[in-house]
């Protein structure tokens, strides 16, 4: 991004054209970032409650106060009950090294505090990834125009990974095929040669169908087969039963479409598969996505490139994970809660310690998070202690009793690796924050200081901080160093250009067997969630049994009960970053209000009218929203994309009030697709 300034204040933003990647794009989102920064609903002093819990009434404070008043509470908490009975609560509302994911971790642990389990964004795929092909970088997403046959499975490039796309059209042009399997016709499946519709929580059907044709037909590469991959015999015997026709049964997709999606696939070298988080979303998601991981094996897609599997290619960044997350000497033995259970975790529902104080920090849970209600109903309790950082009052500040006020990117230092590219990227501060606002890394150094906490991270500068955070001594480390960062703004990791680069040419993977694991062998611990998720402990099996080969269960709850005959699905919004920007007037006038596309079938059914008000209801609540009818969503499909405020909505309620709040199969992902619902007329 590049960034003007004027006096002490940024003006403009754009994308920077020189940028090999994301050559100038900027999504929606950003494109006018300075209305963000300089928000007049922006809060930039500490704020103490002064109303009701929710009531949003608030008085200015201090630092000192605000650090005075937390250490005093959470001391008094962990003197009654140990420090367990403080959980803090973040995700990836900051997506930088030193202020993102893991910024508080080190403070939390030394503490002691309950350790947080973060898995709602790809912890499932995560964890099927790691299973399958070990933690590898895979294939440079600039490496697609290269592909002849892409496959974007459960994933809208053009609203998510907008920056991907003209890679995917360069080569539509030079001749490749774009499939898009999805239930929804979105921006992305209209831009693709073949758009599949498929029902939801139903991949894993559709994958090991494609692998009954492939292996079936012979149309596998035995060579690499044999060399690369382990269970191959095993898996052969397996997919015996798993028909196109029985698939179509599952998925909704006609079975001579499961073949030719199989054949083209198999016979198009190089052949792509772009996986997007909704493939875990259901009770076979993990399941789901070890069998897409599996298939550009199967077919020896790997030995080009422009071959294999795109996820992100996180792995390729060598973070030092261990270090950010600073592990409690005795972390084997702290409770985990799963954030997913927030509400459960508040309401008591865990052994150990009640919850008492909650931190809250690049997170949203009011909005993010399943069984809304109950987060809510929590949040609301007057003997929990809420600290809240942001930089709005968000439906989750609005519970707080501390408020502190966060800084935003061009207000602090950082270095982001990428979810989406190889270029490690770095974020200066280019003017001094509003108000009273402090990055997140300066917000924990202080409580740490107040604490009494005696670690030296806390007393290192975002340099220090940053030398320690990467292992600079790394192969694809090699050229790149802090000053040239600064200097250059972003640098691409040492790694074969993308025109040369298929790592698994001759398989290397990094797994137990170092084989693409058809079979797997972590299988047998049991259920895997990846400890970058948990605040960095290891001790990560949890023995629930897990298929050793991809099997396929069908969705629990779609299709279980008669009263809620839709299969609800809530993906990203294109003008929010999940919670994010929903507050601003222009990316909620593009939005528009919270709707619930269905199908025009769905919709007459019903009685119901496109732009007529509807309340889409389950057993957990009933929602409102605005109908939109069409035929982009298949029959029995209803989306209603996450992100709007409850606060917004006349029953204050959004779609997580109504999402199933159940695990899927791996790594402990959420099953937001796998979610029954009806719909029906509503008044006014
Ligand atoms: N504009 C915008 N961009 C974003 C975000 C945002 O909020 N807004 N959020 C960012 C984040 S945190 C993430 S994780 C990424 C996620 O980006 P994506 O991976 O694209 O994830 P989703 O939007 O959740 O879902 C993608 C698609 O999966 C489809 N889908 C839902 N259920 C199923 C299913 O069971 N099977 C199949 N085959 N498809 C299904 C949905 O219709 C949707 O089109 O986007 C990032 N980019
Ligand atoms: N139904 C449904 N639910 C979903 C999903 C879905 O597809 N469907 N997707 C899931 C996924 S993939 C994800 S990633 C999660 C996202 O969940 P979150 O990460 O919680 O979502 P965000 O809204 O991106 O960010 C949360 C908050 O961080 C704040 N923030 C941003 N930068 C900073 C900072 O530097 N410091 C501080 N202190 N705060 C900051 C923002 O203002 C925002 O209020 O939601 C999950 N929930
Ligand atoms: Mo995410």
């Amino acid at each position: 991004m590049v960034v003007t300034v004027e006096g002490d204040r940024v003006t403009k933003v754009r994308g920077n054209p020189d940028h090999p990647f994301t050559r100038g794009g900027l999504c929606v989102k950003v494109t006018d970032f300075p209305a963000h920064l300089y928000n007049e609903d922006r809060i930039v002093t500490p704020q103490r409650r002064v109303g009701a819990k929710g009531d949003g009434r608030f008085e200015p404070i201090t630092w000192d106060e605000a650090l005075d008043e937390i250490a005093a509470r959470f001391t008094d908490i962990i003197d009654r009950h140990g420090p367990e009975a403080i959980l803090p609560y973040s995700y990836l509302g900051n997506m930088g090294i030193l202020n993102g994911l893991t910024v508080g971790d080190r403070f939390f642990n030394n503490l002691g505090a309950s350790v947080s389990e973060r898995t709602f964004c790809d912890g499932g795929g995560i964890s099927a990834y790691l299973m399958t092909l070990g933690p590898t970088a895979a294939v440079d997403p600039e490496s697609l125009v290269h592909s002849r046959y892409i496959i974007i499975w459960a994933c809208n490039v053009l609203s998510n990974n907008l920056h991907l796309w003209p890679f995917i059209e360069e080569a539509q042009k030079r001749g490749a095929k774009v499939v898009c399997i999805d239930p929804v016709r979105h921006r992305t499946a209209e831009k693709a040669d073949w758009h599949i519709p498929i029902r939801p929580g139903t991949d894993a059907a559709l994958a090991l169908a494609m692998m009954h044709v492939i292996i079936g037909e012979g149309l596998h590469d035995a060579d690499y087969v044999a060399a690369n991959t382990t269970g191959f015999e095993e898996l052969a015997e397996h997919v015996v039963q798993y028909t196109p026709e029985w698939a179509e049964g599952e998925t909704g997709i006609p079975a001579q479409d499961i073949r030719t999606l199989a054949r083209e696939f198999a016979t198009s070298p190089p052949a792509m598969i772009r996986v997007g988080v909704a493939l875990e979303r259901s009770t076979a998601g993990g399941n789901a996505a070890r069998a897409v991981f599996s298939l550009p094996a199967l077919t020896g897609s790997w030995r080009e490139v422009g071959g294999g599997v795109l996820q992100m290619p996180i792995w390729a960044f060598p973070v030092a994970w261990d270090h950010l997350h600073g592990l409690h000497p005795d972390a084997d033995n702290v409770r985990i809660i799963n954030q997913w259970e927030l509400g459960r975790a508040l309401a008591g529902g865990f052994d150990g310690p009640p919850i008492e104080g909650l931190f809250v920090y690049n997170s949203n849970p009011a909005v993010v998070t399943s069984a809304q209600q109950s987060v809510i109903d929590g949040l609301a309790r007057d003997d929990l202690f809420v600290v809240v950082s942001d930089h709005f009052l968000t439906d989750t500040a609005r519970y707080a009793d501390i408020f502190l006020p966060a800084a935003m990117a061009m207000e602090q230092n950082d270095l982001m690796f990428s979810w989406g590219h190889l270029y490690l990227t770095y974020n200066p501060k280019v003017v001094e924050p509003q108000g009273e606002a402090l990055a997140n890394n300066e917000q924990f150094r202080r409580l740490a200081r107040r604490m009494g906490i005696d670690d030296p991270w806390f007393e290192l500068s975002d340099d220090e901080q940053l030398v320690q955070s990467l292992d600079w001594s790394v192969p694809q480390m090699v050229g790149i160093d802090l000053d040239r960062l600064k200097a250059d703004g972003y640098l691409r990791l040492n790694l074969p250009p993308a025109d040369e680069y298929a790592p698994h040419r001759n398989g290397n993977f990094p797994t137990p067997s170092g084989k693409v694991e058809l079979l797997s062998s972590m299988a047998a611990g049991g259920n895997f969630v990846a400890p970058l998720f948990r605040q960095g402990i290891p001790g990560n099996q949890d023995g629930k049994p897990v298929d050793a080969l991809p099997t396929y269960h069908q969705p629990v709850e779609i299709g279980s009960n008669d009263a809620y005959p839709l299969a609800l699905i809530s993906p990203k919004a294109h003008a929010f970053l999940n919670s994010q920007y929903a507050n601003m007037d222009k990316q909620l006038t593009q939005q528009g209000p919270q709707t619930c596309r269905l199908n025009v079938d769905d919709a007459a059914a019903r009685g119901i009218a496109d732009r007529s008000p509807v309340r889409v209801f389950n057993g957990r609540a009933s929602v409102a929203a605005v109908a939109r009818v069409g035929t982009d969503v298949a029959r029995g499909v209803v989306l209603m994309p996450m992100g709007h405020w409850p606060s917004g909505s006349p029953d204050g309620l959004a779609v997580n009030a109504l999402t199933s709040t159940r695990y899927a199969d791996i790594g402990r992902a959420p099953t937001f697709s796998d979610t029954a619902v009806e719909v029906e007329p509503a008044a006014g």
